[in-house]
């Protein structure tokens, strides 16, 4: 037995979805335009995760190009059925209108390892997001999501939709059932459905309320596949709304059932840790719950009807899980490492791993772009942390600047970067805000080699701090309550990387960068 901490997944882990075949379970969460995409972990107790690989891997197999932030890939569901791992996720395209953007919506992709790789998706013909996967044990497959109501009573009532699919053409056949719109009377957005075969009985598990605040887990049941779904009467069977903002974990749903190889039951879902106030700038992280059966009805963290901050898993081993992978200790992150994401495309088109580090080609994009700039990104797992790195920006011309960036999207996002200007190097700070640039300090040092740039996360201040080999200089404060989706909008949480930039003009300049550390403090 092993007490596991909540999250189970820390820092932008949404939307997971779990599947177990043999004793290994496998989960999935959202990525939206970061690349790769859709992450895949491994675990054999629920407790230890780590990644595996991830679906969206390579260069076009989808098109990002112009998705402004927090469009992209939403919510996958991962399944495994005759020998097959199965992903069915939505490319959401928020393009700006100026792209011809290419096939966006609903889409299926497969694999034998779930390591990958992935077939290339296969573009479905339904609308909405949110799919998910059901093989029932007469051998038929039955594809369902989310969409708006066709006939609404209320703004932002969504319906579940099912449609068999034929898994020989890939295609939705036969009629189509609309299974359920929520659980309360006006609840808005019933999504991340998914269906179940639980002892002869349909169960449907759906999120409802929208993944804010009022975020919620409700659950239905029926004879047959296509319904009528009966609610159970405990709706909603999980949510943290009636305990107010003062919650230290708020936004709980998007919940996905998965049963141990001893019978027992668990959820995996979404939740936001809060700090400094309603803020969570580590975005909605995957946690784990208990689940039992009641009635034939699931009881979510019986006795707690909360969220625990830390769960008894009876399989896992308490060694096992004080050195899990995905409990990040403080170090170097070197360019192999799993954790580095880019926008949209791969790393490859910019980048080179250098000894420890990353030789970065400026690009003219800047992270006010929906293209690929030269960003290379961490996820902030943790609320107190520290992002260093040592730079050489002799390489950098007039007008181009290379550095570290705490972005949430191209609206709102941090940069802390060197700039070459009269025989000196000035280190600036800028905070874009809803897409305004402010200074927020800037200093000039005439030191020669490598300057240490580092961001220490402190609350919700993100401090930033120059040490240019002879002195170590505060340069500015940012307010982290500016930064996350609370202040910001969107769906992601934060990330902390390498960033250059040679601001619109090609260049052909490249910058060194060091020593990446990541320290949780
Ligand atoms: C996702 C929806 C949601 O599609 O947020 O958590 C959307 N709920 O189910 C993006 O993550």
């Amino acid at each position: 037995m092993a007490l596991v901490q909540n999250p189970i997944l820390p820092g932008t882990y949404p939307d997971p979805s779990i599947c177990r075949v043999g004793d290994d379970y496998y989960l999935v969460t959202s990525t939206f335009e970061y690349f790769p995409g859709l992450p895949v972990f491994h675990s054999r107790d629920l407790a230890t995760w780590t990644q595996i690989g991830h679906v969206i891997d390579r260069d076009g197999m989808l098109d990002f190009d112009g998705i402004a932030s927090s469009g992209g890939l939403y919510a996958p569901t991962i399944r495994h059925h005759d020998g097959l791992f199965w992903v069915v996720c939505t490319l959401v395209d928020r393009r700006d209108g100026a792209q011809d953007g290419g096939p966006s919506g609903n889409f299926i992709v497969t694999a034998a390892d779930p390591a990958g790789p992935w077939s290339d998706p296969v573009w479905i013909d339904e609308g909405g997001i949110d799919p998910s996967l059901f093989f029932d044990d007469d051998g038929r497959a039955w594809m369902h999501g989310t969409r708006l109501a066709a006939d609404p009573e209320w703004f932002h009532q969504t319906e579940v939709w099912l449609r068999e699919l034929d898994v020989t053409s890939m295609r939705l056949t036969g009629p189509e059932h609309v299974l359920w719109t929520g659980a309360l009377r006006g609840a808005v957005w019933a999504e991340g459905p998914h269906l179940y075969k639980i002892d002869g009985t349909y169960y449907l598990l759906a999120a409802e309320a929208g993944t804010e605040f009022h975020h919620a887990i409700s659950v239905a049941r029926a004879e047959t596949v296509t319904g009528p779904y009966e609610g159970c009467k405990g709706n909603p069977v999980l949510t943290h709304r009636h305990l107010g903002r003062g919650e230290p974990v708020v936004g709980v749903g998007h919940a996905d059932l998965v049963q141990g190889p001893d019978g027992s039951w668990w959820a995996v879902l979404l939740a936001m840790r809060t700090y400094g106030g309603y803020h969570y700038n580590l975005g909605r992280e995957t946690h784990l719950v208990p689940v039992v059966w009641e009635d034939g009805w699931p009881v979510f963290a019986p006795g707690q009807g909360r969220v625990p901050t830390a769960v008894e898993v009876p399989f896992a081993d308490a060694a096992a899980v004080r050195s899990a992978p995905q409990a990040v200790t403080g170090g170097p992150v070197l360019p192999g490492d799993v954790r580095w994401t880019t926008l949209r495309r791969p790393a490859a088109l910019f980048a080179t791993s250098h000894g420890d580090g990353w030789e970065l080609r400026v690009r003219p994009e800047t992270l006010t772009d929906p293209r690929t700039p030269s960003f290379l990104g961490l996820r902030q797992q943790h609320q107190d942390v520290d992002v260093s790195v040592r730079l050489t920006t002799d390489g950098l011309g007039v007008g181009e600047e290379a550095g570290l960036a705490i972005r949430q999207s191209e609206k709102d996002h941090v940069t802390f970067t060197a700039t070459p200007s009269d025989g000196t190097v000035t280190v600036r700070a800028t905070h874009t805000r809803g897409g305004v640039a402010h200074v927020l300090g800037e200093v000039t040092t005439t030191a020669r080699g490598p300057l240490g740039l580092a961001i220490e996360a402190r609350g919700q201040d993100y401090t930033l701090v120059l040490d240019d080999g002879t002195r170590r200089r505060i340069v500015a404060v940012a307010d982290g309550r500016t930064l996350d989706t609370v202040a910001a909008g969107g769906f992601l949480g934060l990330w902390m990387g390498l960033y250059a930039t040679s601001n619109g003009t090609p260049s052909a300049a490249t910058v060194s960068f060091e020593r990446v550390e990541y320290v949780p403090q």
